[in-house]
């Protein structure tokens, strides 16, 4: 294994997050921002009067392109065309969830995030470990996770097509709270205790890869560019996150790692051994 990797690796598991960058080539950026504009609306410029009018809030104008967890089943932004759809499986993302996810993993869901100046931050949350909200660990009090339920089974990777970090708000992280046996105080909830949160540099072109153990929210956008990041969630085989699915979009011709990054949850290995098996042939996307 090269150095490169193996701090990648080492970093990603002390932290419960890690920033790649120069990912994305400076063409792909524009390519893909480009075919987002052609997409979708402007943030209007009432955009606190239709959050205020909302029951979704702020989730209704952050968001775009969603497919899959708490929204319906579809292709979500896939449908935009094949520099989305080859991001299903960018190298760089693929080798942090094979290390974190095992040779059998899906995509569970995507969406799109955006922010304009003077947009609020998003609460401190995790969908796993002992402060996701199905596990009823008590705070203040040590929670042994109960083998029965799923803590590192699920990963993201954000890709940032704007600038983002500590000097304009976006993806906010406690680093290496997917370790933590602890729920997360109310202070801290309430962002009254922010030195332990770290909104890390990101820029465009990167990759922001963390666990849904990791405790992560939104940090306020104050910059005057527009924050852009695409959200791909991939969880290991058996695992789902709710009853809706990505699925693959009709016009795009998707590769074989790509259709299989799309099957149904099951056991690894029922539908395929490894969406790493035989990598050249999958490329060609000759065998399904
Ligand atoms: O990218 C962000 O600002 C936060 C995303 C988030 O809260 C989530 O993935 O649950």
């Amino acid at each position: 294994m090269d150095e490169h990797t193996e701090m990648n690796r080492y970093l990603y598991d002390l932290q419960g997050y890690l920033v790649i960058e120069n990912v994305l080539t400076s063409t792909e950026v524009a390519g893909l921002n480009a075919a987002i504009d052609a997409q979708i609306d402007p943030i209007p410029t009432d955009w606190r009067d239709t959050a205020n009018n909302n029951k979704l809030g702020m989730y209704k104008i952050y968001r775009f392109g969603m497919a899959g967890g708490s929204y319906p089943s579809g292709p979500g932004f896939l449908v935009w065309g094949e520099l989305f759809c080859r991001l299903i499986d960018h190298p760089a993302v693929m080798d942090i969830m094979r290390f974190q996810l095992g040779d059998c993993f899906r995509l569970d869901r995507i969406f799109g995030m955006r922010m304009a100046k003077g947009m609020p931050s998003g609460m401190l949350h995790s969908d796993y470990g002992a402060s996701a909200p199905f596990t009823h660990a008590e705070r203040g009090r040590y929670f042994p996770q109960p083998v029965h339920q799923a803590l590192h089974g699920f990963g993201v990777a954000a890709f940032n097509l704007t600038d983002s970090g500590p000097e304009t708000g976006g993806l906010r992280v406690i680093p290496g709270s997917h370790h933590s046996h602890f729920k997360l105080p109310k202070k801290v909830r309430r962002d009254e205790h922010t030195d332990i949160v770290a909104c890390p540099e990101a820029p465009a072109g990167s990759v922001t890869l963390f666990s849904e153990a990791t405790t992560h929210g939104t940090a306020a956008w104050t910059a005057s560019h527009e924050r852009r990041s695409l959200l791909y969630k991939y969880c290991a085989s058996n695992l789902t996150w709710s009853r809706t699915r990505v699925t693959a979009p009709e016009d795009v011709d998707l590769r074989t790692r790509q259709r299989r990054l799309l099957e149904e949850p099951a056991g690894g290995g029922w539908f395929f051994s490894s969406i790493f098996e035989a990598d050249e042939e999958l490329q060609q996307g000759s065998k399904k």
